[in-house]
C-alpha cells in the first residue's frame, strides 16, 4: 500500500513539474547563431520589451476581419536589421522583468483562462515623429510585414497544442516595401479565433541590437511622451 502511494505521490509530483516545465518561457533568441561547444543556439536579443495584458469582451483597439486587436506602437528611428515578436496565452507563472502591466491585466492576473494566439508586424506610412498623432495613425496606411500564428519555440498551451506565436523579421536590404525603415510601426496581437476571447497574454519585441531612441508603447499617447 505504501509502495503505491509513493508511487502516485511520484507521478503527481512529476506530472506537476512537466507543467511548470511547460509554462517556463526560454530567453528571446534572434535569428543570429553561435556555436558553443557541440550546440548551436540563437543569440538572445538585446532589446526586449513586455507587454502583459488581458483579453476580455469590450477591451481591444480595433476589430479587424472580425478579429480583436491589441496594439503596441512603436518608433523605429534608424534603419533596424531585425525585429522579433513572441506572444504567449496564458501568462500563468512566467517570470517577466521589467514588463509593462495593463490595468486590464493586474485586475484579472490569477485567471486561467487562455486563448490562441496570432501576432502580426505592421509598419505605417509615417516616417516624421511629428506626424505620429491619434488622428494620423488612424488615416496611416499599414502593410503587414509579418505574421504567426503557431510556433513550436514557445511553450505549449495548458491544452497541450503549440497554439503560442514567434516570428522574426529580418529586413530586406534593397527593398523599401519590406525593409524596416524609419518609421512608425506596429505589433497586432490577437488571437487565431474570431470573436470573443478571454485570458491573460503576454507580448514581447524585440531587436538584436539597441537602437537609440527606439520607444515603444501601448498607447500613441504614451509613445509620444517616450519621444
Ligand atoms: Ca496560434
Amino acid at each position: 500500500m505504501k509502495i503505491k502511494i509513493l508511487l502516485l505521490l511520484s507521478i503527481f509530483t512529476l506530472g506537476s513539474s512537466v507543467d511548470s516545465q511547460a509554462q517556463k518561457l526560454k530567453k528571446f533568441g534572434s535569428s543570429i547563431e553561435k556555436k558553443i561547444g557541440p550546440k548551436t543556439i540563437k543569440v538572445p536579443y538585446t532589446e526586449v520589451v513586455s507587454y502583459l495584458g488581458y483579453a476580455s469582451p469590450g477591451n481591444e483597439d480595433e476589430v479587424k476581419d472580425g478579429k480583436k486587436f491589441y496594439y503596441i506602437y512603436m518608433w523605429v528611428p534608424a534603419v533596424a536589421t531585425e525585429l522579433g515578436v513572441r506572444m504567449k496565452s496564458p501568462v500563468g507563472k512566467t517570470k517577466v522583468k521589467n514588463a509593462t502591466k495593463s490595468k486590464a491585466y493586474e485586475e484579472n492576473a490569477s485567471s486561467d483562462e487562455y486563448f490562441d494566439t496570432y501576432i502580426t508586424l505592421e509598419r505605417s506610412d509615417i516616417i516624421s515623429k511629428d506626424k505620429i498623432s491619434e488622428d494620423g495613425v488612424k488615416n496611416a496606411n499599414w502593410t503587414t510585414l509579418d505574421r504567426n500564428d503557431d510556433s513550436s519555440e514557445m511553450p505549449k498551451q495548458p491544452s497541450g497544442s503549440s497554439y503560442n506565436s514567434l516570428l522574426r523579421y529580418k529586413s530586406e536590404v534593397g527593398d523599401p516595401l519590406k525593409a524596416l525603415t524609419v518609421g512608425l510601426y506596429r505589433i497586432g496581437f490577437t488571437t487565431y479565433k474570431k470573436g470573443e476571447v478571454k485570458g491573460t497574454f503576454l507580448a514581447e519585441v524585440a531587436a538584436p541590437i539597441k537602437l537609440p531612441g527606439v520607444a515603444m508603447a501601448k498607447t500613441i499617447e504614451e509613445l509620444k511622451k517616450g519621444l
